[in-house]
């Protein structure tokens, strides 16, 4: 059902310019104190959200209000008449400890803190709980100072002291306007983990990241990676930090990744800490990504926010451009443009093409947790990208200019944010906010023409995007594709009207036809089209595999080769398929083993071109599917390919791993090859294999090899596998971060009967999200094959574990229940297994959130 509509907003009629909030902090039994000042603005009634809040008084202008002056509902608070301007005072008490949905104030390894958006705040206090309700925060808290002896808060530190009870209090003041949403506290006992910042205004900033007692030293790359964004946020948006403390707070028990209340990010634990012994690359790069993420909300998201829910993608779809754009800078950027796209095509591509399916701005919504979507953050993050392109580079940063001066502090809407493109490049985007509305991923047709007579390449593009839910028809959206013509050995040839060898068609209509005309003469050229994921659509082209290759020969594009290798790979996997004797194509494998060696240079590529597309995204090229059939098409291909580099893999792990250890990007190449070595070496699937990965096992000098070595030793069925899981487990037992990872690659690599196994092992916990996604989501979202196994044990152990997460954590379990998404397209047995876990969840009662995924899923 749905419950809020775009269309229907309105305005709050009142402004809080100002609200002191007063915590007497108790696990079970928390006292909010709140006095706001108010001021009507417009007509309309005096209504505020409060959800499962014990009110304890409430006083307009000093005066305590009997219960005939308001009204309450499990849900809001009205006050039946209210002057034009009064101050309020609400006296709550909430129970942080029994707040397992972890929404609002609640609990962690017995610490308090606090995770507001999107609808949190009203769990902690009677308020307009909606982003675009901004005022000045001040925050007084008191607790027990053996217990909580750390108060923090948004903003700065006012006054702080001891009481004669053994309690003592902090004072906190925010001098920023914000939404509810951004308020945050966190007491408790903590290790922290210090540095300074000075602006390039000359500010200084005092930086703190609190961890786990022991742990600080683990929080030293987060901490860099809070000064590297900062610094570049000022270098490449002109944008300085504006207040004179930062701190980050890690939690081990979290929904979101990290959370970007203003001064005070708090950040699940996963995304902090990391030491050289337990982190892999991978967790370090995500560290620093979501680290710059958090931070560039500062200004993308925290001083000017979103007017409505609507507009989410206003500030994630923009702030995952930046936090792209600083990976791109600080490490590779054609391999990050590849794996940002690796992420977009298995998540968002997915759900854009199934029952889930919404545009990036949506025009409703049931439950606000379930819009956290891979469509808002990774689609809304390309079509920044792919404005940039639109109107260019340059425009886009004065647009983005305009932006941060005229909506500084305000609540926004995207038509806000376009207006300054559209006077940043003098061009009307109406049209390519349709992008905004519209699901469903475009498909881009390319027919090409060769007129050797007038050395002219006619283009002919059509586009198309399929029907999604509640969207039967679509119009078309302007789309850029980056474009090159190359000769047979890469050069770029010149076109008419190009520079540089490059050029942007935008194809905004239906169907164009454009030619490209050479300004010399040459052979029929070879079209490069859509360089660098220009923009976020399917590409159609009629191409052989001798096309393909030779085009992947050519190309000056690092995206396209290694996307033309996937093209290669996926067709082959689908020829495979169809053709179970068949040995897989020698000229494909070698040509790929040729391209993974003379790569080598450049190790973090090299391993992605060992990367065959993965069972997700191969579900979006057939229906009915047959995940078994394509998992054994695609291990086939696989273990063609680890023939291939045998000797190459030998070669490589026979090379130290790089020492001492450091977490950049080039050692992390290096080990990101040694590691796809390592698996290929497991695709031989021999018996020689098993022990020569559990001697590189026993040897790995880092975790990012050691997981390696045990991510591919699952699927054996060996003595060594066995005894591997068992050492990496009692190495590992006493770090939560690295026993998740151990449930991961288990639940990743194995059968359904795993998982079980694992949701039922000691070391499970439901209460822990990150547990629970280590099992649940590492099985149904990254083991396609023996998730939807026909047996049905798959789904069965899933529907499972989501009806137990419901009860305590409904976004936990509302988020699992994604992995059903593509249940449709199964092959028939597989199908009517996943429809009836899903019905039979259905007729549960299930939470709002869960419930609503299970009416569109089955809709
Ligand atoms: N705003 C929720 C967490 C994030 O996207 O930064
Ligand atoms: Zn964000």
């Amino acid at each position: 059902p749905v419950s809020v509509k775009l269309e229907e907003y309105t305005p709050y009629p009142f402004e809080i310019d100002q609200v002191s909030l007063d915590f007497s902090l108790e696990p079970a039994a928390t006292r909010v104190k709140a006095r706001m000042n108010v001021r009507r603005t417009q007509p309309g009634p005096f209504v505020l959200d409060g959800v499962k809040l014990k009110l304890n008084d409430i006083r307009l202008d000093g005066k305590p209000l009997g219960p005939d002056a308001y009204e309450l509902t499990d849900e809001t608070l009205t006050i039946k008449e209210v002057p034009d301007a009064f101050v309020l005072e609400t006296d709550v008490t909430i129970n942080p400890s029994a707040n397992t949905a972890l929404s609002g104030l609640y609990i962690s390894g017995g610490r308090f803190c606090s995770q507001c958006e999107a609808t949190g705040f009203r769990h902690i206090t009677y308020w307009p709980d909606r982003p675009d309700v901004m005022s000045r925060f001040h925050v007084r808290m008191d607790a027990d100072k053996s217990k909580y002896p750390i108060l923090l808060s948004n903003g700065t530190p006012g006054e702080s002291g001891d009481h004669s009870d053994g309690r003592h209090f902090a004072e906190w003041d925010d001098p920023h306007p914000k939404p509810s949403y951004l308020f945050a506290l966190c007491a408790g006992d903590y290790d922290v983990w210090r540095d300074t910042f000075t602006t390039m205004n000359g500010d200084h900033v005092d930086l703190g990241v609190y961890v786990d007692k022991g742990q600080a030293k683990s929080a030293e790359w987060a901490m860099e990676s809070l000064k590297a964004s900062m610094k570049w946020d000022e270098e490449r948006f002109g944008r300085a930090y504006d207040l004179g403390v930062f701190n980050i707070v890690a939690v081990r028990d979290f929904n979101f990744g990290a959370m970007e209340n203003k001064g005070l990010n708090i950040f699940n634990s996963a995304y902090v800490l990391a030491s050289q012994e337990s982190a892999t690359d991978a967790d370090f790069e995500a560290i620093e990504s979501i680290v710059g993420h958090e931070y560039f909300h500062n200004w993308t998201g925290n001083r000017i926010t979103c007017r409505d829910w609507f507009q989410l993608c206003l500030k994630e779809g923009l702030t995952v451009f930046r936090d792209q754009e600083f990976s791109s800078d600080l490490r590779s950027r054609p391999v990050q443009r590849i794996k940002d796209v690796m992420r977009l095509r298995a998540r968002q591509f997915a759900e854009d093409a199934g029952p889930l399916a919404h545009p990036v701005r949506p025009d409703k919504y049931a439950s606000i947790d379930n819009l956290y979507t891979a469509t808002v953050y990774e689609k809304g993050s390309e079509l920044i990208r792919a404005l940039t392109v639109f109107i260019g580079m340059d425009a886009f940063d004065r647009g983005m200019q305009i932006y941060f001066d005229e909506y500084d502090g305000t609540a926004s809407t995207i038509e806000d944010f376009y207006s300054c493109f559209e006077k940043a490049s003098g061009k009307d985007l109406s049209q390519f906010r349709r992008w905004y509305a519209q699901a469903g991923t475009p498909e881009v047709k390319v027919e090409e023409s060769w007129d050797a007579a007038n050395s002219t390449l006619t283009l002919t593009l059509s586009q198309k995007t399929p029907a999604t839910p509640g969207q039967p028809t679509k119009e078309p959206v302007p789309i850029p594709l980056r474009t090159a013509l190359l000769d047979g050995k890469g050069a770029h040839l010149s076109v008419e009207g190009w520079e540089n060898g490059e050029g942007v068609i935008v194809l905004e209509d239906e169907k164009m036809t454009v030619d490209l005309k050479l300004t010399g003469t040459s052979d029929k050229p070879l079209l490069s089209i859509n360089r660098q994921f220009s923009a976020p659509v399917r590409i159609d082209r009629e191409l052989s595999n001798e096309a393909l290759l030779e085009l992947a020969a050519a190309e000056t594009d690092p995206f396209n080769i290694w996307d033309n290798f996937q093209t290669l790979a996926r067709t082959e996997i689908f020829r495979l398929l169809d053709n179970p004797q068949s040995p897989p194509e020698e000229a494909l494998v070698g040509a790929l083993g040729d391209a993974v060696r003379s790569n080598e240079s450049d190790p973090a590529f090299a391993a992605l071109l060992t990367a065959l597309p993965d069972i997700g995204e191969l579900f979006q090229h057939r229906e009915p599917v047959d995940p078994a059939g394509l998992n054994d098409a695609r291990k086939r291909l696989r273990k063609a390919l680890g023939e291939n580099l045998k000797a190459d893999a030998e070669r490589i792990l026979a090379a130290p791993s790089p020492a001492p250890f450091e977490p950049n990007a080039e050692q992390a190449g290096i080990r990101a090859l040694r590691s796809a070595m390592i698996g290929l070496t497991g695709a031989l699937d021999t018996a020689d294999a098993s022990r020569k990965l559990k001697s590189l096992f026993d040897a790995a000098p880092n975790m990012t090899e050691s997981l390696a070595c045990l991510r591919t030793l699952v699927p054996f069925q060996t003595q060594e596998r066995d005894e591997a899981i068992q050492t990496f487990y009692e190495t590992w037992k006493e770090n939560p971060l690295v026993i998740d990872k151990w449930f991961a690659v288990q639940a990743g690599q194995g059968t359904a009967d795993d998982a079980r196994r694992l949701s039922q092992h000691t070391d499970f916990d439901l209460s822990n999200p990150n547990r629970v996604r280590s099992v649940a989501a590492a099985f149904s979202m990254t083991n396609l094959a023996a998730f939807h196994a026909r047996d049905g044990e798959g789904h069965k152990v899933i529907g499972d574990i989501i009806l137990d997460a419901d009860k305590r954590n409904p976004a936990l379990a509302a988020r699992l229940l994604t992995s059903f998404e593509q249940w449709r397209k199964l092959e028939p047995v597989a199908k009517a297994s996943a429809e009836k876990v899903l019905k039979d969840l259905q007729s549960q009662s299930l939470s709002k959130n869960a419930s609503d995924i299970l009416a569109r899923a089955l809709g």
